[in-house]
């Protein structure tokens, strides 16, 4: 046995010691393992497969190439639990077994998911492409460029987290039968567009507005009409937070230069720059009224937003000032109220930021698409997703974004409890092992609340929605209490100081798997709805710059032409969640589970409530227990003889025996395993890694003695 086996051999027994000891208690195990390692600078503990990693705040010299040497082509368990062991399993299947994989990276805001994604991608990066085929390089290059420029637009500071995704981002990353990287494929989720106006106390819009006004050169905010004071700009100073601990100048060279690297052309950043700058003018645009009528007061910045969007003075202002309504056959100009122009324009610095963003994430998308499939074995090839979505958040004031960001983390958790909680006990079952069932909080009952058809909370916000006549945020509010006042885990009361029960005015309540949240209801209506006057859009599709002509092609209707009413964000959002879901279900799922040590976001601090808090709610307490109780290896009894029968005499070269799992069976005997193992109907079960290791080391050993017996043969000694 080699050193490094030996050491192998050593910490799985230990770690099983303890795992399958008779006193175990999987609450301390699996918090003390985790603080125990994390106080030692180790921030990975693996339970079973699912990595649990725990944010250091610090920068750790993990990453290395030689960290990469040492995981490259390694088993699971070969080397200490890390990121990299995940994503070298979900590679090797990948690889090995042709098996699509996705590695789903889940925790609360600040956990570590983001940077968790970045690291796994420059694992596969540096393992793949031996021969160095240009082709493989560039579009390995691309996506790990790809990554400054979505977060440079889709990240922003919040009280949570200086660089918080405000995107939901799924990749694919397809490779070719050598295993090399061929292309890919972003899935963006809803951008919480909201921020581009306005910003809670302490927190920011998104990143590429501060890195513009600090990072363009003079000649380039010049040509913009911008100055440098972040505070000049109305939409950008809400939260009065302009500073961020990143480097908003390097930054924005940084980005300028992958936008190059992944081709998007010279004229295109400009346009990136000029709808980025446009935004900011916008939100200075200033109201006024003269009797009935609105009137813009600073009409010179109208011009400045009409020659950067390529149209017209008058034709913005008319955008902004009027509505064009069909009655009948007539078409008329109808004119706004003060509060109708303002809420106009907001919603269109909104819309240009957000067609911005998914035309930055369907650029990146053509650049890396595969094409040449010549690569994949007629035509196919095989996938690592990797997901990488905003944390479940709870801030002083939560709104629509908030409703949306934690359903999607109940849908997430969700999964991790079908694949990892539900389906390895029913496997159990349908194989026919004994089997206690291990009891866990099922989350689907939240998960309903929000999207069941007819009665769940996006439901009646959609009811809402779809009434003719004034709807108030109110009067969904009272929908929502007719509907679900019994509801276990929603609430539109609270109890006051006297113990008497008041309804919440204006906020309802969600118990969610993660904690109680309580949204305001202001504004979910209008985010719902979500509605943008057609003049903008009209407006849009006439610029005489052909990028942004091309974000907007609903703008060619004319006002007569019927459209059909849109489906509302909160539909939009739901559809797309299942079909992610769906997605990931289709796939070999390995986990990543990001803890955050505190809310301070220090090194040092290992906040030992919150900490137990998280351990308790994504579910790795019963994660520990189904796996300590249950088996960490299984195999149907065909593949495990095709492997492992050259180790007795009784199966190799072929067995006489009445069936495969007799002769597993006659071979887990000769070994002496039977007291770790448990046979299924069709699998072979094994309990401890040990087994599965000494397992190998047999089979490296045949291995060498028949290489070293056909080399005699063949020399003919
Ligand atoms: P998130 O993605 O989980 O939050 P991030 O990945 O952005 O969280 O991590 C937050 C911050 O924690 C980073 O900006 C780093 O400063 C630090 N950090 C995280 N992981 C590491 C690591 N492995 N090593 C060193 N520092 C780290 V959110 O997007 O808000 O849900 O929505
Ligand atoms: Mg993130």
């Amino acid at each position: 046995m080699t050193n490094s086996r030996a050491a192998v051999m050593k910490r799985a027994t230990r770690l099983e010691n303890v795992f399958f000891s008779t006193t175990f208690d999987p609450f301390s195990f699996s918090f003390c393992l985790i603080l125990g390692r994390f106080e030692k600078g180790r921030i990975y503990t693996f339970i079973g497969e699912v990595v649990v990693s725990m944010n250091p705040y610090k920068n750790l010299n993990i990453y290395g190439r030689d960290t990469i040497e040492q995981y490259k082509g390694r088993e699971l368990y070969e080397r200490p639990p890390h990121l990299f062991a995940i994503a070298d399993a979900a590679y090797k299947a990948m690889k090995r077994r042709s098996k699509d994989t996705c590695i789903v990276i889940s925790g609360e805001s600040g956990a570590g998911k983001t940077e968790a994604s970045k690291y796994i991608m420059q694992y596969i990066a540096a393992i793949t492409n031996p021969s160095q085929r240009a082709e493989v390089e560039r579009v390995k290059n691309i996506l790990l460029k790809s990554n400054c420029v979505l977060e440079a637009f889709g990240n922003a500071k919040t009280n949570r987290n200086d660089n918080s995704s405000r995107f939901g981002k799924y990749m694919d990353i397809n490779f070719d039968f050598k295993g090399d990287p061929i292309g890919g494929h972003i899935n963006n989720y809803l951008l919480e567009k909201s921020r581009v106006i306005v910003q809670q106390p302490g927190e920011r819009s998104f990143h590429s507005f501060y890195q513009l006004l600090q990072g363009g050169s003079d000649q380039m905010l010049r040509s913009l009409h911008l100055q440098k004071d972040a505070s000049a700009y109305n939409y950008i100073r809400a939260g009065a937070q302009l500073k961020c601990s990143n480097n908003d100048g390097a930054e924005f060279k940084a980005v300028a230069d992958a936008m190059k690297v992944i081709g998007f052309k010279q004229e295109e950043i400009q346009t990136v720059y000029k709808i980025v700058a446009a935004i900011l003018h916008l939100g200075n645009l200033k109201f006024s009224v003269d009797g009935d009528t609105p009137l813009i007061e600073n009409g010179k910045v109208v011009s400045v937003i009409a020659d950067l969007l390529s149209t017209k003075s008058d034709m913005v202002e008319k955008a902004l000032l009027f509505r064009t309504v069909a009655t009948g056959r007539d078409v008329i100009d109808k004119q706004h109220t003060e509060q109708e122009a303002t809420y106009g324009r907001d919603a269109f610095a909104k819309a240009i930021y957000e067609r911005l963003f998914c035309w930055i994430v369907t650029h990146i998308n053509d650049v890396i698409e595969v094409k040449n499939y010549d690569n994949t074995i007629h035509g196919k090839n095989t996938v690592i997703g990797v997901l990488d979505i905003y944390g479940f958040e709870i801030f002083d004031n939560n709104s629509f974004e908030q409703f949306c960001i934690n359903y999607c983390n109940e849908k997430l958790q969700q999964l991790f409890i079908q694949l990892v909680l539900k389906q390895e006990q029913e496997e159990y079952q349908r194989e026919g092992i004994p089997w206690k069932h291990i009891d866990y909080f099922n989350n689907q009952i939240i998960v309903d609340l929000v999207e069941q058809q007819h009665k769940g909370i996006i439901a009646i916000l959609d009811d809402a929605c779809m009434n003719v006549g004034k709807v108030t945020d109110e009067m969904f509010l009272e929908a929502l209490n007719n509907k679900l006042g019994k509801h276990a885990h929603f609430s539109s009361r609270k109890l006051c100081a006297t113990d008497k029960i008041l309804e919440f005015d204006r906020d309802f309540r969600i118990k969610h798997y993660a904690g109680d949240v309580i949204y305001s209801v202001t504004g979910f209506i209008d985010k719902n709805k979500d509605t943008l006057f057609q003049d903008f859009k009209r407006l849009m599709y006439n610029s005489s710059n052909p990028v942004l002509k091309m974000m907007w092609p609903e703008g060619k209707l004319s006002i007569t032409e019927v459209t059909k009413r849109p489906l509302t964000a909160a539909t939009l959002f739901k559809n797309s969640m299942i079909a992610l879901v769906d997605n990931l279900a289709s796939k070999e799922p390995y986990y990543v589970r990001c803890i955050k040590p505190n809310d301070k976001k220090s090194p040092q601090l290992f906040d030992e409530e919150r900490c137990r808090h998280q351990v308790e709610y994504l579910g790795l307490l019963e994660n520990v227990r189904v796996r300590r109780a249950g088996f960490a290896y299984r195999q149907t009894y065909e593949k495990f003889l095709h492997r492992y029968k050259m180790i007795s005499e009784f199966t190799w070269p072929n067995h006489d025996l009445p069936s495969d799992k007799e002769a597993v069976k006659k071979l887990i005997e000769c070994c002496g395993f039977q007291h770790d193992v448990a046979y299924g109907k069709t699998k072979i079960f094994i309990r401890t890694p040990r087994t599965l290791f000494t397992l190998e080391e047999l089979h490296a050993k045949m291995l060498v003695r028949i290489v070293l017996f056909l080399q005699k043969v063949w020399r003919g000694t």
